[in-house]
């Protein structure tokens, strides 16, 4: 049952909906004849009963977005982040990518949207990549387009789809929708565009804008959404963006990671270098970001004196089985070993490997499990080619750390 539907005046068995709060299931209800809002809260609440029964049937209504702080806090983690999806209506413009990267923001890049093709309805399915629960669908439209009627789907085989609920979402307001139904085992979530509004901005009315899916199951725990975070989010444990969504001029590719892996240990955990970058390349080297720019990409300084070291401290010690190292596509960084360490002194190497010159290239370095809080990347070489930048810099766009989950 969808308990967040219904705000606009409807008609139900007991009289006229002026209007419905229905994230506190707070219905003010007009009776029959009379044309007075209702004041009696016994009655309200009498009546709010039929209506929370009654709003289960409808099929398709309109809603009012909810706050971060509405959505329910035990969905567990999402689902659907970072894995691929199929649009009937492939937008050619750079408005493809951004449906399921973990950015709420409006804009190209985080914000999705299909192509301009008059024929509806059109659909975007996405593959959760092995068969869920599917308890839970969270969908954002931005403040612009004209995208207007959304139906929710779930599939097993990707061919045949069952519907789970529809919105009409409004035209020039930023809006959202939490679709809650009982669990069905899917593998594949479908969006289907209905049918748009009229033409309201510089966009063509046929493009629809979608800036998020997020899915959720059944397993619970803290809600796992990014939805109103300000900055994409990193996935929170193996799934990682598949590499054709990923535009290689602006995000480092990343390798593709084994299903089995618990969360990022390495995700904004402090870490120390012995040759710091004084010109604002000191940060972004385990804040989840994969873009190759400042602020999200991290160096050291160009002194010439090999190695360096940059080590992270994991503040928790763990069996660490995975280290996923990107460099990217600018500068001369070459030959990284990664090696582990328990107590922050003594460190044993897990794999080294030479980066290609021009890149960009991410790396999983596997090895057998090692307890150890402390990685560390020690640059031990560089391309001598200058590549935009001085050759002694050393570059890395991110650090992600794993450890094998326990069965
Ligand atoms: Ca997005
Ligand atoms: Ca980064």
């Amino acid at each position: 049952m969808n308990t967040l539907a219904l705000t606009e005046a409807s008609a139900g068995p007991g009289g006229l909906i002026d209007k419905a709060f229905s994230g506190e299931t707070v219905f003010a209800v007009r009776p029959r004849g009379s044309r007075q809002p209702a004041s009696n809260p016994v009655m309200i609440h009498k009546i709010s009963r039929t209506l929370a029964a009654f709003s289960a049937v409808l099929a398709c209504s309109l809603a009012a977005a909810i706050t971060p702080a509405e959505l329910p806090q035990n969905l567990g983690p999402n689902l659907a982040l970072g894995k691929p999806y199929e649009s009937s209506d492939k937008n050619p413009s750079g408005w493809d990518p951004g449906l399921t990267n973990g950015s709420w923001a409006a804009g190209r890049l985080n914000t999705y949207a299909t192509g301009r093709a008059a024929k509806f309805p059109k659909t975007v399915t996405i593959d959760l990549e092995t068969a869920r629960e599917v308890a839970a669908i969270f969908i954002g439209t931005p403040s612009f387009g004209a995208t207007k009627t959304v139906a929710v789907s779930l599939s097993a085989d990707g061919k045949t789809f069952a519907e789970t609920g529809a919105n009409d979402f409004p035209p020039g307001k930023e809006d959202n929708h939490l679709f809650q139904f009982k669990p069905a085992k899917a593998r594949y979530v479908r969006l289907t565009f209905a049918g748009n509004h009229e033409k309201q901005d510089r966009f063509a009315a046929e493009y629809c804008f979608i800036t998020e899916v997020e899915v959720f199951g059944t397993s619970g725990g803290p809600t796992q959404s990014n939805f109103g975070k300000n900055s994409p989010a990193a996935p929170p444990s193996a799934q990682a963006a598949p590499t054709a969504q990923v535009d290689p001029k602006l995000e480092l590719p990343r390798a593709r990671l084994p299903q089995n892996l618990g969360p990022n240990l390495a995700l904004a955990k402090p870490f120390e270098c012995d040759d710091p970058n004084k010109s604002g390349w000191d940060a972004g080297l385990n804040d989840g970001l994969w873009a190759m720019r400042r602020g999200a990409t991290f160096a050291t300084e160009r002194t010439g004196k090999f190695p360096k070291n940059v080590t992270i401290d994991l503040r928790t010690t763990a069996r660490l089985t995975h280290v996923h190292v990107g460099v990217p596509g600018f500068g001369s960084t070459r030959t990284i070993a990664v090696s582990v360490s328990y107590d922050g002194k003594n460190f044993t190497e897990v794999g080294r490997h030479d980066f290609p010159y021009g890149g960009p290239e991410a790396r999983l370095f596997e090895f057998a499990p090692v307890l150890a809080r402390q990685v560390r990347l020690t640059y031990l070489g560089n391309h001598p080619e200058k590549n935009r930048f001085d050759p002694a810099y050393c570059f890395t766009t991110e650090v992600e750390a794993y450890a094998r989950a326990s069965r």
